[in-house]
């Protein structure tokens, strides 16, 4: 069986990530076991900066990596926070303050226009740094006028997906690992884990 270093900081997506592959021929390997530092996201797009976390944890660790890049798309915003969700509220913002920003900003926009969008783009590079799988999933809804729930993580308290009128903070976790943009973008490419296990 073959190691598979999933390389995100971000404990949300650990968790997710870990029961989405819980069935493949891998065996996932944690950040936490090397002492790496974290990595700048520099570039434009989701594509761009899965591409660099996964190649440069690859490098650092010598592992198969699998990294992450995601964030939330919000129309009336023209695509804001994109690039920056993790960051919107600035550097070190909690999830709580970056929701607490957004929805300042949605504050005079009504129901109908609040359509948004989580993207998630997930690379895969082998130890040397070479990608050899990339994979992008969306998962489309709208954004509620405050935050409801506690389950998940990041922007779920205010994200409502299509077809549904509770957030994924409110609704049970198996419909989220069914139909997130994570769970779009991973199950493309599990097939090919077959390649490298
Ligand atoms: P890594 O770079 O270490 O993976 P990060 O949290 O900095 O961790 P990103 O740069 O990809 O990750 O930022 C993603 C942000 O978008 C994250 O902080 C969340 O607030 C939000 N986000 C992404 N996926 C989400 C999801 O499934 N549910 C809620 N919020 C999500």
């Amino acid at each position: 069986m073959h190691q598979l270093l999933v390389a995100t900081t971000n404990e949300g997506k650990v968790k997710e990530i870990q029961k989405l592959l819980s069935k493949t021929p891998v065996e996932l390997l944690s950040l936490n076991l090397f002492d790496v530092g974290e990595v700048n996201e520099t570039g434009a797009t989701f594509a761009e900066n899965s591409e660099l976390k996964a190649r440069s944890y690859a490098q650092k660790t010598g592992h198969w990596t699998l990294a992450d890049d995601s964030g939330l798309e919000v129309r009336a915003l023209g695509g804001a926070p994109g690039v920056i969700s993790a960051r919107y509220a600035g550097v070190g913002a909690s999830d709580s303050e970056n929701v607490a920003k957004l929805l300042s900003e949605l504050a005079e926009v009504s129901d109908t226009h609040r359509l948004a969008r989580f993207v998630c783009s997930i690379s895969v590079s082998d130890k040397f740094g070479n990608i050899h799988f990339k994979s992008e999933g969306i998962c489309s809804g709208t954004i509620s006028f405050s935050p409801r729930g506690d389950n998940g993580f990041g922007y779920d308290p205010i994200f409502i997906p299509e077809g549904f009128e509770k957030t994924f903070a409110e609704l049970d976790d198996s419909i989220k690992q069914r139909l997130s943009h994570r769970a779009m973008a991973l199950k493309k490419i599990i097939p090919l884990f077959v390649c490298i296990s």
